[in-house]
């Protein structure tokens, strides 16, 4: 892929310097690299409802009844899940977001966010 690609090249029969015998660096790098993203995570605790939980995840996360009911089973079960993977702004923006709801309606539920490697 063009974006990954790193050139780095070194010619004696390039540009002479000064003395005459050590190289000169003449190719450049192209140094543009994706922005990193971020896994938006959600935590278990035992005592957010599974409804709310559930409903969070329709309202802020844009699934289904059903991928919602699923994601929300395996927080249960494994004590965590990745629930979407964003930009660092969005992901922020998602993790406040989640963090403000459970806190309006009093339940302990946390949101954490991860650069993905
Ligand atoms: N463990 C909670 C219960 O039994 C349900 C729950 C699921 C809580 C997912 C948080 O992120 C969570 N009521």
């Amino acid at each position: 892929m063009l974006q990954d690609m790193h050139i780095l090249a070194q010619t004696s029969a390039g540009p002479a310097d000064d003395d005459g015998d050590t190289a000169v660096v003449t190719d450049v790098k192209p140094k543009t690299k994706r922005p990193p993203l971020y896994k938006v995570l959600l935590l278990n605790d035992d005592y957010t409802p599974m409804e709310f939980v559930v409903h969070v995840l329709e309202r802020f996360f844009g699934l289904n009844h059903a991928q919602a009911f699923e994601i929300m089973l395996t927080v249960h079960k494994k004590g965590l899940a990745v629930v979407g993977v964003f930009s660092h702004e969005i992901a922020e923006t998602k993790v406040a977001q989640v963090m403000d709801f459970a806190r309006r309606h009093q339940h302990p539920l946390q949101c954490t966010m991860e650069k993905e490697e």
